[in-house]
């Protein structure tokens, strides 16, 4: 057995997390030799449910998990912690407009990148409260001296959803998809990249020769994917939502297999022309401990379009949390 490291889970008592911990305790997350102390951060109204999810995980007697710690209060949560995946946030309700949600969401996570700085000095963070993006972007501008290459907000469920797509209308299994790119930003101006995916080593667009259907219904479905799921399901994504987030915690930790890449949202270094300043989702690899983003690939002026369209909004969405940022 590993020693143990310290997980915070945000958002505890919420939909997603209802998943995500109990997944996060079995060990299917971190390995089954590794020992873990759970912090669970909630706002103080939730604490009751909070209470009753901590009481379940008891019940799972889990080999690996040496303590459950639920807390409203974030420099506690995030004491001494390898890990934070950053569920919660403020959902957006009747008549509240896109900018109302960022203002409050941004308070959210000022307070958590200040209280970040009590981490451990390996800590990794992944942001899936939505405005996802935006919401990373304050983390790591408040976090002082936690680098910021050790954020990233949640872009996986939007490429499982690209790969899920691209299979089942090649008729091939989902394993033979790879290099499911998404750039942008999380929401429905991303654009899911089919030209650079394959499918079975074969480039998506020669597989599938149906340009129609990959330029309009395949980009509109992943764009669009969350919405229908609140359609039909009466509520948002949550175990989809939790099962990419352990996904992706998992291929930040594992070498990414030669010639592909997985897709996260970081701060941008300026590649692509994506601006510096804003956490854009990019192809990544990673080597088990530090992540690069893939270079070299190519867009024609179709991808380009999508592309700088989804950086404008993430650029808007900066402007609108400025006060949210320090200079
Ligand atoms: P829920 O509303 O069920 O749960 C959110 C929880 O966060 C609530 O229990 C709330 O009390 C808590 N919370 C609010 N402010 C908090 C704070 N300051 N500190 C700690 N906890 C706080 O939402 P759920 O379905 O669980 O979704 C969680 C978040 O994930 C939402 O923001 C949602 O939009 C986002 N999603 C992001 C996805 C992504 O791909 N990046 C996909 C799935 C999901 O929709």
């Amino acid at each position: 057995m590993k020693p143990p490291i310290k997980v915070a889970i945000t958002g505890a008592a919420g939909q997603l997390a209802y998943s995500l911990s109990f997944r996060v305790a079995s060990g299917e997350v971190f390995g089954a030799d590794q020992p873990l102390h759970l912090t669970l951060l909630e706002i103080a109204p939730a604490m009751g449910a909070l209470e009753g999810v901590v009481l379940e995980l008891d019940d799972c007697a889990y080999p690996l998990v040496r303590s459950i710690q639920a807390t409203d209060q974030a420099t506690a949560a995030f004491d001494g912690i390898n890990w934070g995946l950053l569920v919660g946030s403020k959902p957006r309700t009747k008549g509240m407009e896109r900018g109302d949600l960022l203002a409050a969401n941004g308070k959210i996570f000022v307070e958590q990148g200040k209280a970040l700085e009590r981490a451990a000095d390996d800590l990794r963070i992944l942001v899936v409260g939505n405005p996802a993006n935006t919401n990373c972007l304050i983390a790591l501008s408040n976090a002082g001296s936690v680098p910021t290459d050790r954020f990233a907000a949640m872009m996986r469920l939007d490429q499982n959803r690209g790969m899920a797509q691209l299979a089942g209308k090649a008729g091939k299994p989902v394993s033979s998809v790879t290099n499911m790119a998404i750039w942008g930003n999380h929401s429905a101006t991303q654009f899911p990249d089919f030209f650079n995916a394959k499918i079975g080593g074969t480039p998506a667009p020669e597989v599938i020769q149906d340009p129609a259907w990959l330029e309009t219904a395949f980009i509109s479905t992943v764009q669009k994917r969350g919405a229908a799921i609140i359609e039909a399901r009466g509520s948002s994504s949550a175990a989809s939502a939790a099962s990419a987030a352990i996904d992706h915690v998992i291929s930040m930790r594992s070498a990414t297999p030669a010639g592909d890449w997985f897709s996260a949202a970081v701060l941008s270094d300026g590649s692509y022309d994506v601006p510096q300043g804003i956490v854009s989702s990019f192809p990544l690899r990673s080597d088990g401990e530090k992540w690069e983003i893939v270079q070299g690939l190519t867009h024609n002026a179709f991808a380009r379009e999508k592309i700088d369209a989804s950086v404008k909004e993430l650029l808007d969405e900066r402007e609108a949390v400025k006060d949210s940022l320090p200079d």
